[in-house]
């Protein structure tokens, strides 16, 4: 595709179904009485994806300014800790992020940038995140149900509803292999919970070796459409794992000195991928077509 291709291409459905989730969105948490912060691209610390079993390696981009070094951001999730730490009890913001990944992570749903709704509540447990997002994607498809963009796309969206079906991810393993199979065979939203990943990701305390955290995957083999978890904040937990990850701890700085000092709280929290929502909702094959500049893993970007 060259240039006057991507900009001939009828994006206007998508993004018109796109204006109508993040308004429906961003409205749902103010309602509920979230603060809506601005988002972060640039800053010393950010997630460092790693160990993912989903994600590859990657290193996130930096730039020299004003002397110090700044990574652009890979998710704001360490920010959102810190934002919990400045006394805001629930906050959620509309946070670009950039994926350096590689070539075969293109598989319709991953962009090396996308926009992922970002929230976090302190104090909060799993069970209190999981049904939030069930409320909220319970409402959202009910409204979408009636947009007249989805009938005139032929695309119908299924009626849901709360709680969804709970799978540990040790589950969806035995039962049907992997994720993908699991998104194709079942015929609605559905949670994954107990992923060993991030350092962030709080490990039950009473379950060493299991974690307190959980994906929404959408059916149709969209996938997983939101990640999240709830935190870990005591530093000596936060101190081990980062070491057991070989994770560098100069990376981390700031960070640490803020949960030595004891100021990071109990939080949890998800993030919810704008992009793919859109996706589904439209029933699109691949995320570049909801992309008016597709950012796609392995691709040269075309503007
Ligand atoms: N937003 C995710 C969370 O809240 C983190 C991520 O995007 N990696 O857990």
């Amino acid at each position: 595709m060259n240039a006057v291709q991507l900009v001939s291409r009828d994006i206007a459905p998508a993004i018109s179904v796109q204006t109508k989730v993040v308004d429906y969105m961003t409205d749902f948490f103010v309602k509920k009485g979230f603060k809506w912060l601005l988002p972060v691209m640039l800053s010393s610390i950010t997630d460092p994806l790693w160990p993912d079993p989903a994600a590859a390696k990657m290193k996130a981009p930096e730039i020299e300014a004003y002397g110090s070094k700044l990574k652009l951001m890979h998710s704001m999730i360490l920010h959102k800790q810190l934002a919990i730490a400045m006394g805001l009890e629930k906050i959620f913001v509309l946070s670009p992020n950039i994926r350096l990944e590689e070539r075969d992570r293109d598989d319709g749903r991953h962009a090396y940038e996308f926009t992922q709704l970002d929230f976090e509540i302190a104090y909060a447990t799993m069970d209190d995140v999981m049904g939030l997002i069930e409320e909220l994607i319970v409402g959202l498809f009910d409204y979408a149900r009636g947009l007249e963009e989805l009938s005139e796309l032929g695309r119908e969206i299924p009626k849901v509803k709360a709680p969804f079906k709970r799978f540990t991810l040790g589950e969806i393993e035995e039962e049907f292999g992997d994720e993908e199979k699991a998104s194709k065979e079942i015929g609605e939203p559905f949670w994954i919970t107990d992923i060993s990943r991030e350092f962030y990701d709080r490990e039950d305390p009473e379950k060493p070796g299991h974690f307190r955290n959980y994906d929404l995957i959408l059916p149709e083999g969209y996938g997983e459409v939101s990640s999240g978890g709830e935190r870990e904040w005591q530093y000596d937990v936060i101190l081990r794992k980062l070491k057991s990850a070989g994770l560098s701890l100069e990376a981390f700085k700031p960070y640490l000195e803020i949960a030595k000092a004891g100021k990071l709280k109990p939080s949890a929290g998800a993030g919810i991928g704008v992009e793919r929502l859109v996706r589904y909702l439209v029933g699109a094959k691949h995320i570049a077509e909801v992309q008016p500049f597709p950012r796609i893993p392995g691709i040269p970007a075309i503007i």
